[in-house]
């Protein structure tokens, strides 16, 4: 029986500022891009939900459900920091962590004695670490394995904890709904109502074979997290499938020449990241991802070990040409060879569950 832990920081961008300028603490926080860039909220306190104010929205939006919404420019370098800070607290448990983002985590602590191996105590501590060595808060699940772990840790968000002992999995899998369950976004989701399959619980009138015929490999999936079934290790080399930049134009690009006149400075962005990562992964493809002013995105990649800048331009006209609308965002990236997963995965079996 494993014990995994999953941490995630409350509004972790805007609960950074709010501990470097506390008179922001009564207001409504945002944290993202400007509305005359056309940016979008990357985070906001929970003072600004209330008002429906949430990530991803367009700032000017937000700005108009929430006037009194107070608007924040990112510090990365802060944001980096206390994700550091973080992870040199969960050093002190366990060796087996997996980053998910900067403010979120899986550690599997089965092997520590700290707190006499109570899986519970020690996310509880890590929680009071965050708080005091970081200055913000984070919430915690505490569970058999990381699907479990994840959906608990955001059960008492904020600064909250949700503990999911064995013998509670059961009863807790039968009330949860579907929608909750990894991999399952708004397609699927319909697609199990349509069979009215709202909670997991329905999911277990059909078996294995008859949600395969459905929905395929995720089928077999479907039947397992239904039961609160995950085996996935906490992958801690976990590493990055591809590497992309992407620029949002404040005023949409008209035509196809325009775009292409974008490229160079995007290719030349993307070759510091790059060189700044030091990645010694086999690129495999190069991709142009577009984003049209009616927001339609479309991708487009090709076989490529070292994508010039003209592969990029190519890759773009076909992009273009899809739509040939105003383009909003243009992002040119690589994609790694599969390879090196299965070799990280090789590594991980050292570490038995
Ligand atoms: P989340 O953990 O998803 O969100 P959060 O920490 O802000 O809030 P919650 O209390 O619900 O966990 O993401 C962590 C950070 O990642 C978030 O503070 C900002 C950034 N982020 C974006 O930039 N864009 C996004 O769309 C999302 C979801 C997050
Ligand atoms: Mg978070």
């Amino acid at each position: 029986m494993r014990k995994i832990i999953h941490i995630d920081c409350d509004c972790f961008f805007a609960a950074i500022e709010m501990r470097d300028d506390p008179s922001l603490k009564t207001l409504a926080v945002a944290v993202g891009g400007s509305v005359d860039r056309r940016g979008v909220i990357s985070t906001c306190n929970y003072t600004a939900r209330a008002f429906g104010v949430h990530s991803a929205m367009a700032t000017n939006y937000a700005l108009r459900i929430c006037p009194q919404l107070v608007l924040i420019p990112h510090h990365f370098n802060k944001y980096k920091e206390a994700s550091e800070g973080m992870h040199h607290i969960f050093q002190d448990y366990t060796d087996l962590i997996e980053p998910l983002s900067l403010d979120e985590a899986f550690l599997d602590v089965s092997a520590s004695t700290h707190c006499s191996g109570s899986a519970t105590l020690m996310a509880r501590e890590i929680r009071q670490r965050i708080k005091k060595e970081i200055g913000i808060t984070a919430s915690a699940g505490i569970a058999t394995n990381k699907f479990l772990a994840k959906i608990a840790s955001d059960w008492n968000k904020p600064n909250g904890e949700f503990v999911i002992l064995p013998t509670e999995i059961e009863g807790f899998v039968k009330n949860l709904p579907v929608n909750k369950l990894f991999g399952v976004g708004k397609v699927t989701a319909q697609k199990l109502q349509n069979l009215g399959i709202i909670y997991c619980s329905d999911l277990h009138r059909h078996d294995k074979i008859e949600l395969t015929k459905i929905f395929g490999r995720f089928g077999e999936r479907l039947h397992q997290l239904s039961r609160g079934i995950d085996d996935r290790q906490v992958n801690t080399s976990r590493s990055r499938k591809s590497v992309s930049i992407e620029h949002t134009y404040p005023n949409d690009l008209h035509g196809i020449d325009s775009c292409i006149k974008e490229i160079p400075r995007l290719y030349q962005s993307f070759q510091e990241r790059q060189r700044k990562s030091s990645s010694q992964k086999s690129i495999h493809k190069a991709f142009v991802k577009v984003k049209f002013a009616d927001f339609s995105t479309t991708t487009v990649e090709r076989r490529a070990d070292c994508p010039t800048l003209e592969a990029y331009q190519d890759l773009l006209k076909e992009a273009y040409s899809r739509a040939e609308q105003p383009v909003r965002l243009l992002g040119i990236g690589v994609r790694f060879k599969e390879e090196q997963y299965l070799g990280n995965l090789a590594q991980l079996e050292l570490f038995p569950s």
